[in-house]
């Protein structure tokens, strides 16, 4: 499958996107089903849209969290989590914010985006709260800050917010020491997750991207494997799990 043999040593990072998520039923941004609930979700996952109408953005994220709540990890996610269970060296940074990854049973995992099963307070209070999957109504989340009494928001990067520079920074890191880097279902849109297959690269890591389509990313790829992320990622790592 790889034209460069995988070794029990290398250090293997995943830069994951929606499209990982796509087999287990998640919808992706910009596919034929990119759209969400009928929502261009570059209108509703922005601060400005949660300063305008927060209630519209909650019940999107409801709307969300009951379909992602549905949706299970798919031979993709097992994939990855089965290389870092066999004790190998993999870190899973990934724009996804639907918890497949954990869901799946990897641990090294970078959430550059956030995770839809946290919220916090839209005031700036500290606190991070899991939102309960067994919630009534299901996928609705406790909407007053228990520290200040006011609006709970999703724990998420929303287009124009910065991500956690710490996110960045232990990104850059291990992508600067990854010998292997895979670049699995996402359309290289979104920056600044987009840009940072290009520091494995310049460090000189083997960079695999796996897509059903070329993307923005595949020039820089040393080899891209065009197929279903479920059906690529169980082979690609065979030669590691047998
Ligand atoms: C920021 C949470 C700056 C929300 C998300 C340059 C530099 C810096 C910023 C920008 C810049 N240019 C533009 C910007 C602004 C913006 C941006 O990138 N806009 C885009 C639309 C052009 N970036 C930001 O706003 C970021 N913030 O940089 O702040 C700043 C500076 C100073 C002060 C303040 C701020 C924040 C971006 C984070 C946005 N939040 N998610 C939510 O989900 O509710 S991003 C969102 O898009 C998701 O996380 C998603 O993962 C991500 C990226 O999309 P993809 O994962 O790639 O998904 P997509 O649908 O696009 O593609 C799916 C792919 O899978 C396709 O290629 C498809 O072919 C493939 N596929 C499908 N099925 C399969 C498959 N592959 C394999 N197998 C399959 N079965």
């Amino acid at each position: 499958m790889l034209k460069r043999e995988l070794k029990e040593e290398d250090r293997i990072t995943i830069l994951s996107g929606a499209g990982i998520s796509a087999e287990s039923g998640v919808p992706t941004f910009r596919g034929k089903d990119g759209l969400w609930k009928g929502y261009d979700a570059t209108q509703l996952a922005t601060p400005q849209a949660f300063a305008g109408d927060p209630e519209k953005v909650l019940e999107w994220y409801v709307w969300r969290r009951n379909l992602i709540g549905q949706c299970k990890p798919n031979p993709a996610h097992f994939a990855i989590a089965e290389l870092e269970e066999a004790g190998r060296d993999v870190v899973t940074i990934t724009q996804n914010i639907d918890n497949l990854h954990r869901e799946a049973g990897s641990r090294n995992i970078i959430e550059l985006h956030g995770n839809i099963w946290k919220i916090r307070c839209s005031a700036g209070c500290p606190a991070i709260l899991d939102v309960p999957r067994d919630f009534n109504p299901p996928g609705d989340a406790p909407r007053e800050c228990p520290t200040c009494g006011k609006l709970l928001r999703p724990h998420i990067v929303w287009f124009g917010e910065m991500l956690d520079p710490a996110d960045i920074r232990t990104s850059e890191e291990r992508l600067s020491e990854t010998d292997v880097l895979l670049i699995v279902g996402t359309s290289g849109v979104v920056q600044p997750a987009a840009s940072l297959g290009y520091i494995a690269k310049s460090a000189g890591a083997y960079v695999v991207e796996v897509n059903i389509e070329a993307t923005p990313l595949s020039s820089m790829a040393d080899q891209s494997l065009f197929g279903a992320a479920g059906e690529i990622l169980p082979r690609v790592f065979e030669p590691l799990l047998s």
